[in-house]
């Protein structure tokens, strides 16, 4: 297991130097930021952040993420053009030492949330979901949090009616078409991709979702067998679930030597609907059992990153919800105490 960290690059509050000093921490998690979907990231960019992590004692061999253009999700016209572009990026990431890349196929949106500072009993605050509040979104005049700085209202319909036409069926076969072009490359420069579950996994807006549980990763797995094709086991997108097992998932996906990459957060069940909010990482803390996790991973195998995902906002931090420095990093002293017990439990 490879303990690492996502870093949103030069412009994230939280410099390289101090996640360099989490116990146990071997990397980050990052991207090229200042491009667009579907363009070709920039070389210097690429040199100056695989120096820079270098520098501060840190891989740089998990990219989270190389982003679909909605062309290729959609089936439209310019996709081939957008996955020649995707491949190049691969290419360009593989010289830099890159040998993971997570991505998602979740059409407009990659995660959807309520609320962004859900006040909880301790005093901290954390991302929530509910489904009460969710109900009462109007589709035709959408706000959305965390939302509304990437798409313009305008954009975020127009975007959502190119999927009109497109079925679950459509979308799958598209992600097929994408798997069949982008994995042959992944094999010949050494890179896995590991999709990120949908979060939450199911259909919003009447935008179909397609990686949501075990059976939809069975499907896309017989589709592309190549173990290059494989997965973000991430806890919490898929414990939303509820009728995901996710201990099951984890056992029985890095048996397959799939998981690839490994985001584990906790998630608390706040209503008998599919509400939840985000809690800290320990068992205790939520409805996951993360220890069983954890086990199941290193009982079969799991050889991948790991990363702790969104934690609470605690100690007054502030900044990016889900993204402080604080929580994670508590998050992945736990985590790695996790990972130290089961491996010698096994031996
Ligand atoms: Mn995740």
């Amino acid at each position: 297991m490879k303990m690492t960290f996502r870093w949103y690059g030069e412009k994230d509050s939280i410099p390289l130097s101090y996640i360099r000093e989490i116990p146990g921490m071997t990397g980050v998690v990052t991207a090229v930021y200042d491009v667009p979907p579907g363009e070709v990231w920039g070389r210097e960019t690429l040199e100056s952040m695989k120096k820079a992590c270098g520098a501060a004692g840190l891989e740089m061999e998990v990219i989270e993420s190389i982003p679909v253009h909605e062309d290729i999700k959609s089936g439209g016209a310019n996709r081939d053009l957008y996955i020649e572009n995707y491949c190049k990026n691969l290419e360009l990431c593989a010289e830099f030492g890159v040998k993971c890349v997570c991505y998602n196929f979740m059409p407009v949106f990659d995660w959807l949330r309520t609320e962004l500072r859900h006040k909880n009993a301790d005093g901290s605050d954390s991302l929530s979901y509910s489904h009460d509040d969710f109900a009462k979104i109007d589709p035709a005049n959408l706000h959305l949090p965390g939302w509304d700085e990437s798409y313009t209202p305008e954009e975020m319909q127009s975007l959502i009616a190119r999927y009109k036409n497109v079925s679950r069926e459509q979308l799958f076969e598209n992600f097929v078409y994408f798997l069949k072009k982008v994995i042959p490359v992944c094999e010949r420069v050494g890179i896995v991709m590991a999709v990120h579950p949908d979060d939450p996994p199911w259909n919003v807006f009447g935008l179909p979702r397609i990686v949501s549980s075990e059976e939809d990763l069975d499907r896309l797995f017989a589709a592309v067998p190549s173990v290059a094709n494989g997965l973000t086991l991430c806890t919490g997108s898929f414990g939303a679930g509820r009728s995901n097992d996710v201990v099951h998932m984890a056992a029985k996906y890095a048996a397959q030597g799939r998981v690839h990459f490994a985001h584990l957060r906790n998630i608390k069940y706040t209503d008998d609907k599919d509400s939840f909010c985000e809690s800290g990482h320990l068992s205790c803390n939520g409805d996951l059992d993360m220890a069983d996790i954890v086990c199941a991973l290193v009982d079969n195998g799991f050889n991948g990153y790991v990363r702790p995902d969104h934690g609470r906002n605690i100690w007054d931090e502030g900044g990016k919800p889900g993204y402080g420095l604080y929580d994670r990093a508590l998050g992945a002293a736990y985590i790695n105490g996790l990972f130290e017990m089961s491996a010698k439990r096994c031996r």
